[in-house]
């Protein structure tokens, strides 16, 4: 070897270990030595001298936690220790049982550690020669699924085992087991995230957690900002320990953010006291638990007391009952979602649960309140179980007095006013205000989005500075934003030429046709075709404003839901309101084209489109056949025209050929369209 290339060694040697030593103190121990400046200096050296010198680069580098290979599916990990489960006792008297059977196996006195049970997945964590090698699911026990690639993005995995003095660890074989969750801050930055985005939310940290796990593609699991606490060790390889506690303190001298809080006791009424304690905790923790486990602190005692098929006899999880009280409820408030659906809450006399004190609960939705006859002055049954949203569960019917009052579902939006709509077979009423300030931040988004108005440059972040700003009220004030060209530059992130590009990429939407524009008001059930329909029937949106249920329609294709969709959302103030501002900004508000006869020369021909479309982007050619009167599909079936293909085309060209369906290019797409 070179000098040089010795040095590069050297440097890279030293860079892992520094970065190693910095990650464990920053994620494992939450007490940060250096600023992130100066870590994300490091990191990026590293990062740099590994492009620069790709055959040094190693699989347990700090830089290879980013995710990104996607998988097809997950393979087969027998495990070598099997991975029991826990029993469970529900009380002090089950508990005290589970002692009563330790004390007649074990004729000596017995030392207990309590653990509190974290509520996430089992995994186990396989090293070779100090270094990380392979991560799994629990699955039944006996085999789980090889999930490396995402454990490997949890930043408090110890990918390089080290001692104290920065040594890899040289030891042969070590797995461990722990527990990964979801912290439950991070939880609720990723339902925000799952509700703007408009997709279904997590019931809880823990479905969270495992989605995240399960996840294909890892880089998806690193934005999901998960975490460890491992707690045993299945299998090590020339080390031996005495106790539980010792090889937990081995665990975390080496790197693994072990089992937090663990206490030691020597009787089952000590074990107690600390059960009561860690539930009264639970509320303020940072996560959830579902229980406290108790094990048997000697490793000899437990060799002693054995396993059964499924559990260890050395040890149980005392498992917390939700906690419930009773309570006034004071009133019922609507609360304005940022999608805008009204969710009735319940406001509480305040009550101390699991940890907390509550003064709010959900009541789901308005049938919710019907079918369990709940009424304003009912005394309530309240839960908290290890989720986060406190619920009504019941009324109290014997403490009713008379003076209660049933609740109404408000028919106008309490935040802007505008009318409520629930649609039939929907459990949730929804505010229709297009200026609602509850929802006006995904309103805008949507507003903005590419098969909407293509507004370049304005996306969710600006649009949350913008609203934070108030420099905008709704979607009209985007073309008087040229007014506040000082403070746009004020704003993070922002110079002038960002501002400049964003103004043009504004003024530019001006002339848009009005079925982005329609499609961009985000009306109920009026999508991307629908709005072209529109467009399409109609000279101007006065004319569709003017529109009414019978003469919509009449349009080929136009449902009755659509069309009653689109007269309650015309006939709104805050519409008009909006409407008038785009006008007296020159946003365009007529059909454009229309006067030229609409060519419909893929009038009743259906497309399929597959494969890697290079030209064209999915959603233009969709649009594109859409506006010459042909319909694009999902599948191929013998009522498939054309097929589309691009590159890599996968079963549906199969399909097609076996059909005899016609399939043509990009090329061959484009000479159709000019
Ligand atoms: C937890 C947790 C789970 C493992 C096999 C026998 C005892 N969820 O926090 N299990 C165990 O230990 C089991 N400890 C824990 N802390």
């Amino acid at each position: 070897m070179t000098t040089n290339a010795r040095r590069i060694e050297e440097r890279l040697e030293e860079l892992r270990k520094l970065i190693d030593y910095h990650n464990n103190k920053y994620y494992v121990e939450d007490n940060p030595e250096i600023s992130d400046f100066e870590y994300d200096k490091l990191y990026r050296e590293l990062e740099e001298l590994e492009a620069d010198y790709p055959d040094k680069a190693t699989a347990d580098s700090p830089t290879q936690r980013v995710g990104g290979k996607v998988l097809d599916a997950f393979d087969k990990v027998t495990h070598s220790v099997k991975m029991l489960s826990l029993s469970d006792v529900f009380n002090i008297e089950e508990l005290k049982d589970f002692d009563r059977r330790v004390k007649e196996a074990i004729k000596e006195p017995v030392e207990y550690i309590v653990e509190r049970k974290i509520d996430g997945l089992s995994v186990s964590l396989e090293y070779i020669n100090g270094r990380f090698f392979r991560g799994s699911t629990r699955g039944d026990g006996i085999t789980g699924e090889d999930i490396t690639q995402n454990l490997k993005t949890i930043k408090s995995i110890p990918l390089v085992l080290r001692n104290e003095n920065g040594e890899v660890l040289n030891i042969e074989g070590l797995e461990v087991r722990g527990e990964v969750y979801m912290p439950k801050k991070s939880f609720a930055d990723l339902n925000d995230k799952q509700e703007e985005l408009g997709l279904q939310k997590f019931a809880n940290p823990r479905n969270a957690a495992a989605g995240s796990l399960r996840q294909l593609d890892s880089s998806i699991t690193a934005q999901r900002r998960l975490d460890i606490f491992v707690f045993n060790i299945q299998a090590i390889s020339g080390k031996q320990f005495e106790t539980h506690s010792e090889a937990l303190e081995f665990l975390k001298s080496v790197g693994f953010k072990a089992s937090p809080e663990y206490k030691i006791c020597n009787s089952i009424e000590e074990v107690a006291t600390q059960i009561n304690s860690i539930g009264e905790l639970r509320g303020e923790l940072e996560y959830d638990i579902d229980g406290a486990v108790v094990k048997i602190n000697s490793l000899a005692q437990r060799e002693l007391m054995g396993s059964t098929i499924k559990t260890p006899r050395w040890a149980v999880a005392y498992k917390y009952p939700a906690e419930k009280k009773l309570t006034k409820l004071k009133e019922i408030r609507l609360n304005v979602g940022r999608t805008g659906v009204l969710t009735p809450l319940a406001i509480l006399e305040p009550v101390s649960l699991a940890g907390s004190t509550v003064s709010k609960a959900t009541l789901h939705n308005v049938d919710f309140i019907k079918e369990r006859d709940i009424m304003i002055g009912d005394t309530v049954l309240v839960q908290k179980a290890g989720d986060i949203i406190p619920e009504v569960i019941e009324v109290d019917f014997s403490k009713r007095d008379g003076k209660e009052k049933s609740f109404e579902m408000e028919k106008s939006c309490p935040v802007c006013g505008a009318d409520v709509v629930r649609e039939e077979n929907e459990a949730a009423y929804r505010c229709t205000g297009i200026e609602c300030p509850a929802k006006l931040f995904r309103s805008i988004v949507h507003f903005a989005s590419r098969d909407a108005m293509n507004i370049d440059g304005l996306g969710p972040a600006i649009i949350e500075q913008l609203l934070n700003e108030e420099l905008i009220k709704g979607i009209a004030d985007l073309y008087y934003l040229a007014e506040h060209v000082e403070k746009l530059k004020d704003l993070e992130g922002f110079g002038q030429k960002s501002v400049d590009n964003m103004l043009s990429s504004v003024e530019k939407s001006k002339q848009n046709n009005i079925d982005r524009l329609i499609f961009g008001f985000g009306i109920r059930h009026i999508g991307v075709r629908g709005a072209q329909l529109l467009a399409q029937n109609y000279n101007s949106i006065d004319e569709i404003a003017e529109a009414g249920v019978e003469q919509l329609i009449q349009i080929n294709e136009f449902g009755l839901k659509m069309a009653e969709s689109v007269v309650q959302f015309f006939g709104q103030e805050q519409t008009k309101h909006t409407l008038s501002k785009l006008k007296d900004a020159g946003v365009n508000l007529t059909s454009i084209n229309r006067e030229e006869k609409q060519d419909m020369r893929f009038d009743g021909k259906t497309f399929v489109l597959t494969g890697t479309l290079t030209k064209y982007k999915r959603n233009d050619a969709k649009r594109i056949i859409e506006s010459m009167g042909g319909r694009a599909a999902g599948s191929v079936s013998k009522n498939t025209d054309f097929i589309l293909a691009g590159e890599n085309a996968g079963s549906k060209l199969d399909t097609a050929i076996q059909l005899g369906i016609a399939i043509i290019s990009e090329d061959d797409f484009e000479k159709m369209i000019l």
